[in-house]
């Protein structure tokens, strides 16, 4: 494939005079010609383009396969490469850690490194292999279909967070995988901010007349209300195929797929049922109580009885306790979350028994690829945007302290001396949220353990006294004078990405994040084998008291920190995705947003860092391989003994002093230098390959 002109520069490292104008300049310049990748070192800088890009087909992925990153023009797939030969050479783990805010483009990078990754493969087991790679290439579309919807910020956006691991034998073939899924956006379910929608899998569903929705007496042209005001697409109705599809190439049962459809139709029903009181204080409960029933494979009576009220276990009696109108929506609403939650978090499980590592198969090493929820700030945001934005800084802050660490134990490793460089340590914000006793979940978790009941106000309260005078957070009671913060509610986190505004309203419930028995219960006894197998501790006996479960934020900070420390083991990769423009259209460069991007992320700090003092690094025989033609001493061969007195010598010949030698690898001071190489090769090749053309024909 003919290498094309280079636009800008590829690498950010070799930028002459490194600010942000001239950072955001050469993104724009390549975005412009459609080059929407660009190095900093290893790290690669990603825009969305927002339309379709001929660089992602086999001839594309052959042009990347076991060529270094600076060999070939900045892309995706060298990341994915590179990933692979360090795990195929050094038997590493390796990992890849995606970053950007909502829409920057970090899903469809992390599907097209699982696609190199499933195309790279040798050609021993070739069957085996293709299940795997055709499973772990599937299991995106059920993901996407369950767990993504559209957002003000994104179309497609994650609402959940997912860490994939693949499995390598010692060939460094893909025998299986697990996924890891992080706190789903459940809220979702019940209430969407104007001009979002709903899950995928809710239009998808209702996109066509199908055996699913016949059966219950849905259809496609009625309004449901937990659709909101969105209607089902062309696409729902295309993709809802590509879903069934996936399951059964999945082996998910016939009749799995049909429980799960069921229960998708059952949360749908349920959305429709109607309260009232009745004559005699009773709960009248209308709308289509029978087909929600059904659907969820429940009598119908006790549907209604589990929404009218609740048996409490008091003492060693059971006590039944009638609901209000309003005890009997918060049921609903309660039910219809989790009935959802469950069910996505079971076809994980499922998706996972589906792709594992068979017993006795050898698993070597592995590759993990993260991909989050990016950063954002809604019109309104809650406890799920709180923790969003909490995960994308323990991201943020996992990549301060690998790339300053790497880069640390490199120069100490080489013997080289070097000035760290000063970046926004975002610890303390990190902090803010997840400290002991003292941070903003420890202060949650206290006011959920109060024996009497404490509402959102009295939490935010209690969050005002302790947390007043830090750096990074402010409320309405203690800026009454701030004109973004308008109501009392609102609390503010400066994030390192930016200012968000909560509102504290639900945040109570959402931690607690509990469900009354009886309605465990209900769903234990379905006759739909697969809900029923979802609810395990609904079996459990009503005497029975078990012991409180952490609360959702304790939970995710949980995995948080278990996530990191896997992270931690493994070498990283990065891929830093930037939105170009708010509006999701390709060709539209928002000059402001990038830079905003481009600052929180410190992109220009990473390259400040990369080069401390050096532009480049290179292992001695690379470094000899490209430029010794540059000298006589070295071209065509050197005659000493080892590479790095072969470049030493080629240096002196050629009197570069910008550098300092480590141990393996030149450390090149100046991006100049560098050009100045490039240039001198770029001269020299054409007299060369005359050269030993006339060698050739003999004649001289
Ligand atoms: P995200 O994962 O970073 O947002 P996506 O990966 O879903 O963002 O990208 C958003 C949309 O941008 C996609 O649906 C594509 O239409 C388009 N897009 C992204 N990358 C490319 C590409 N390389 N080529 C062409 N189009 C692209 V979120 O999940 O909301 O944080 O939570
Ligand atoms: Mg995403």
């Amino acid at each position: 494939m003919a290498t094309q002109p280079e636009v800008g520069v590829s690498d950010f490292v070799l930028l002459d005079n490194l600010t942000t104008d001239n950072f955001v300049e050469n993104l724009h310049l390549r975005f412009k010609h459609n080059k929407i990748y660009t190095y900093i070192g290893e790290v690669l800088v990603s825009v969305n383009p927002y339309k379709s890009l001929d660089i992602y087909g086999p001839q594309h992925m052959a042009q990347y396969r076991g060529r270094e990153m600076f060999e070939v023009p900045p892309h995706v797939y060298a990341v994915a490469d590179a990933c692979q030969r360090v795990l195929r050479q050094q038997g590493k783990d390796t990992c890849v850690l995606i970053s950007g805010e909502s829409g920057s483009g970090k899903t469809e990078a992390s599907k097209f490194i699982m696609k190199y990754i499933a195309a790279n493969t040798t050609q021993v087991h070739r069957e085996y292999i293709d299940r795997v790679k055709n499973v772990l290439i599937q299991s995106n579309s059920i993901l996407e279909t369950f767990g993504n919807a559209k957002t003000n910020r994104n179309d497609n956006s994650s609402r959940f967070g997912k860490y994939m691991d693949i499995h390598f034998d010692y060939k460094g073939d893909p025998v299986g995988g697990h996924i890891s899924n992080y706190l789903l956006e459940k809220s979702r379910v019940v209430s969407l901010q104007p001009g979002e929608r709903n899950f995928h899998s809710f239009y998808q569903l209702l996109s066509t007349n199908n055996a699913h929705t016949k059966k219950f007496g849905l259809n496609t042209t009625t309004t449901y209300k937990i659709l909101g005001s969105e209607r089902p697409t062309a696409q729902d109705s295309k993709l809802f195929s590509v879903t069934n599809s996936a399951f059964t190439s999945l082996g998910f049962s016939q009749a799995v797929v049909t429980d799960i459809w069921n229960i998708v139709v059952g949360v749908i029903l349920l959305g429709e049922l109607t309260f009232s009181e009745g004559q005699e204080g009773q709960l009248d409960v209308g709308g289509p109580l029978q087909a929600c029933a059904r659907a969820l494979g429940v009598a119908a009576e006790a549907l209604r009885g589990s929404m009218a009220g609740r048996v409490l276990a008091a003492g060693g009696d059971l006590v039944s306790k009638r609901h209000s109108l309003c005890d009997a929506h918060y049921t609903r609403l309660a039910l219809l979350k989790a009935a959802y939650d469950r069910l996505f978090t079971w076809i994980v499980q499922q998706i996972n028994k589906a792709i594992e590592v068979p017993a006795g198969t050898y698993k070597n090493t592995l590759i993990g690829v993260l991909d989050i929820y990016g950063f954002e700030i809604f019109e309104t945001n809650s406890f799920e945007q709180f923790c969003i934005n909490y995960c994308n800084e323990k991201l943020q802050q996992l990549f301060i302290e690998l790339v300053l660490k790497q880069e640390q134990e490199e120069y100490a490793r080489e013997g080289i001396q070097w000035t760290p460089v000063k970046y926004f340590n975002n610890r303390v914000i990190c902090e803010l949220v997840d400290a002991p006793h003292q941070g903003i979940i420890a202060i949650m978790d206290e006011a959920c353990l109060n024996p009497t009941k404490i509402s959102d106000s009295q939490l935010l309260e209690a969050m005002d006294k302790r947390l007043s005078g830090h750096k990074h957070y402010t409320s309405r009671q203690l800026s009454p004078t701030d004109k973004k913060l308008k109501h009392s509610v609102d609390f503010r986190i400066t994030h390192y990405a930016g200012e968000v505004i909560y509102a504290v309203t639900g945040f109570m419930d959402k931690n607690k994040d509990s469900l009354w028995q009886d309605l465990k219960r209900l769903l234990r006894s379905s006759s739909n084998a697969s809900l029923a197998d979802m609810w395990p501790e609904g079996g459990d006996h009503i005497q029975k008291t078990s012991k409180r479960p952490p609360s959702a934020a304790t939970l995710f900070r949980n995995s948080m920190s278990a996530l990191v420390a896997g992270l931690q083991t493994k070498e990283p990769f990065y891929v830093r995705c930037i939105k170009p423009n708010p509006l999701q259209t390709p060709n539209t460069w928002d000059d402001q947003l990038v830079r905003h991007q481009v600052a929180y992320l410190g992109l220009v700090e990473n390259v400040r860092v990369r080069r401390a003092g050096f532009a480049s690094r290179q292992r001695y025989d690379r470094f000899l391989k490209r430029y010794k033609m540059l000298s006589q001493y070295t071209w065509p061969n050197f005659r000493g003994t080892s590479d790095k007195d072969a470049v030493m010598v080629l240096l002196k010949d050629l009197q570069v002093t910008d550098v300092q030698y480590g141990h393996t690898k030149l450390f090149i001071r100046s991006a100049r230098t560098l050009h100045q190489l490039e240039a001198a090769r770029a001269d020299l090749i054409p007299s060369i390959v005359v050269l030993l053309q006339k060698l050739w024909r003999g004649t001289i």
